[in-house]
């Protein structure tokens, strides 16, 4: 099957600002009088999009409902808009497929696991976003991931998402066609990020490739799931070839995450903590508590670098 490579037109709307609002490219949705929302249970007919969200400036992302509620209850106090301990309400009650919470002109999203389960709540998120008219809004990623070569707790912020052939591209079969999109994320953010790491300077961050895979297990090249058909030296030798081609982390989403956001026009950063040193073993070995506190780490990060953006850093 012949890929097509996009070329995408981008609708950009008519901005005589310097403002950059969002991307969506879709002449059916003119078509539609009510957009519904179905797996946020939000709906252009019941709700006020540009009222609840129209001062929305960053928007982040992740896996876990309860982590991104934390995360909510995180970024309040840091940008004393509550205290940490506050219950903040989830957006999306109404369904258990995500959870959305907002404090100020933070948004924090879950997405669950894999490209997917990323990919609607992204189609629903840009939407949103457009319908509520924000402007310069910026998207992280923040997950764990599986690190290679990596002190494990160490945080990754990616260059750019590779799929398992280690190629910078997500690929979709759309009509049943291959359609293959670019991931590129922004660069000016990621090195921000970078910066923000040296200034809290508690934990190692380097900035490198992700590889964003379909599959926890024969999709990493692990040794422990139900079914492997390879040996130790040949998932030893894939791993050793993935770090000599620059990457340093493997998660599920990134690919997508990149290439959506950059249809959208959005700013996308994926910021990751490593569970694990794949070139050491598969299994995550880490206790609970441990584990928790890897994954506060890309909230800091994220928390400093939205206060710098925000003009409430303790410095300002
Ligand atoms: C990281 O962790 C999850 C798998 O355990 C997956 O969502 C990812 O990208
Ligand atoms: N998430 C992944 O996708 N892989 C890991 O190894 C750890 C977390």
């Amino acid at each position: 099957m012949a890929a097509v490579t996009t070329t995408e037109k981008k609708t950009t709307q008519v901005n005589a600002s310097k403002d950059s609002y969002v991307h969506i490219s879709n002449p059916h949705l003119d078509n539609i009088k009510e957009d519904i929302l179905y797996h946020f249970d939000l709906g252009t007919g019941t709700h006020d999009f540009p009222t609840l969200f129209g001062d929305v400036k960053f928007v982040c992302v992740g896996g876990s409902a309860s982590r991104m509620k934390s995360f909510s209850q995180y970024i309040a106090g840091e940008l004393k808009l509550g205290d940490p301990s506050d219950d903040i309400p989830n957006i999306c009650a109404g369904t258990d497929r995500y959870a959305m919470y907002k404090v100020g002109p933070v948004l924090s999203v879950s997405h669950g696991m894999g490209i997917p389960s990323i990919a609607i709540m992204l189609h629903e998120l840009i939407k949103l976003l457009y319908h509520a008219g924000c402007t310069n809004v910026t998207v992280i990623r923040l997950g764990t991931s599986g690190g290679i070569g990596l002190d494990i707790g160490s945080v990754v912020v990616t260059s750019q998402s590779v799929d398992a052939s280690f190629r910078p591209q997500f690929e979709q079969i759309i009509l049943g066609k291959r359609v293959v999109r670019c991931t590129e994320l922004d660069e000016k953010l990621a090195k921000e990020l970078l910066e923000s790491s040296k200034e809290i300077n508690q934990f190692n961050t380097v900035i490198g490739k992700t590889m964003c895979t379909m599959d926890f297990y024969e999709g990493q090249a692990r040794l422990d799931g139900a079914f492997c058909f390879y040996t130790e030296e040949q998932k030893m030798q894939y791993l050793k070839e993935a770090y000599d081609a620059g990457i340093r982390n493997i998660e599920m989403e990134s690919s997508v995450f990149a290439a959506m956001c950059k249809l959208a026009g959005l700013k996308a950063a994926v910021v990751c903590v490593t569970l694990v040193n794949r070139l050491q073993g598969d299994q995550i070995t880490s206790t609970h508590e441990v584990l928790a506190e890897f994954q506060q780490r890309p909230q800091k990060l994220i928390s400093h670098l939205i206060k710098k953006h925000l003009g409430k850093s303790e410095a300002s």
